[in-house]
């Protein structure tokens, strides 16, 4: 495997960090296939309770990369089949927390729409510019960011290509939190340690659950919601989480 996907475990943490500084981490078609099999790797392996992918200070990504995509035609695109790999992204189960500093733009902001928690630095810059280069988004971005930020906000970002501060973003509800430059990692890892001390199979549901709104009828959700949330009471971490409630201790969760 070549290193443009860096991974490491740290404690039960699977890290993800993208490494193509040269090009702003611009995402080739060699490096989502890593990534894609690196969260996978972690999904599967019963150790890691979550993820944690990031890129570098400069950029999580800069979008895929254009000197892919500029010469293909119509059936290059669709014989290529890219969107299946974002499908393996989007069926991972554990919770992926985003690092996010500098630039997340096209399928960098559409990557970063694919995680849960995104930790974004104060120097993050996000937006949706492909219409800069004649096209348009293609792994999600005119629906995730709609579903998320609304009509208003996604016609702005979509049709102008403009970018947007991570403080613009925080205040659209793109991202979760903004801190300090310095800090932007840090308090990504520092999520994944405390998502590591929830139960598993709880995080997993609250995930899927979470997800499923994108998908429903806030009807059809809420029965969703109402299953998973009883499927949670044939699981010993209910039993430890509240017994260790009332006895005023913290819960040790086996994911059982
Ligand atoms: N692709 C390839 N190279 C890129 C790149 C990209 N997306 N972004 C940056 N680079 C390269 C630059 O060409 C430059 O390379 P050298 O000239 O040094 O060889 C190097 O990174 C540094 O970039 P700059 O010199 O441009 O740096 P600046 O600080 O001046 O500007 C910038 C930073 C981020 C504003 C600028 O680089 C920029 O505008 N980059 C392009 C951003 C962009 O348009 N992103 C959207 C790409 S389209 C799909 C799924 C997803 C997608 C498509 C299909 N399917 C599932 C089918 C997604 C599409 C996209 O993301």
């Amino acid at each position: 495997m070549s290193d443009e996907i860096l991974t490491e475990v740290i404690d039960r943490i699977g890290v993800a960090r993208i490494n193509r500084p040269k090009v702003l981490n611009a995402l080739n078609l060699a490096t989502m296939e890593q990534l894609v099999e690196a969260l996978e790797r972690f999904d599967a392996d019963p150790d890691i309770r979550c993820m944690l992918l990031t890129g570098n200070e400069r950029a999580f990504a800069a979008g895929a990369d254009i000197t892919d995509m500029t010469d293909a035609s119509m059936v290059d695109m669709v014989q290529r089949n890219q969107f299946a790999r974002w499908e393996r992204i989007k069926r991972i189960a554990k919770p992926i927390v985003a690092g996010v500093s500098g630039y997340a733009l096209g399928g960098g902001c559409e990557l970063m729409m694919h995680c849960d928690i995104v930790i974004a630095s104060e120097t993050a810059r996000l937006g949706q510019p492909e219409i800069n280069i004649g096209v348009m988004p293609g792994a999600g971005g005119t629906q995730r960011l709609t579903r998320a930020i609304g009509k208003a906000g996604a016609m702005d970002l979509v049709l102008t290509g403009r970018m947007i501060s991570a403080r613009e973003a925080l205040a659209m509800g793109l991202v979760s939190r903004v801190v300090p430059a310095e800090h932007y990692y840090e308090e990504a890892l520092k999520v994944c340690h405390e998502l590591c001390t929830r139960s598993p199979i709880a995080l997993r549901l609250a995930k899927e659950s979470v997800l499923k709104a994108f998908e429903t009828t806030l009807a059809e959700g809420l029965e969703y919601e109402r299953k998973l949330f009883y499927m949670l009471f044939a699981t010993d971490d209910q039993k430890e989480g509240m017994r260790a409630f009332l006895e005023k201790r913290q819960p040790v969760f086996a994911g059982r």
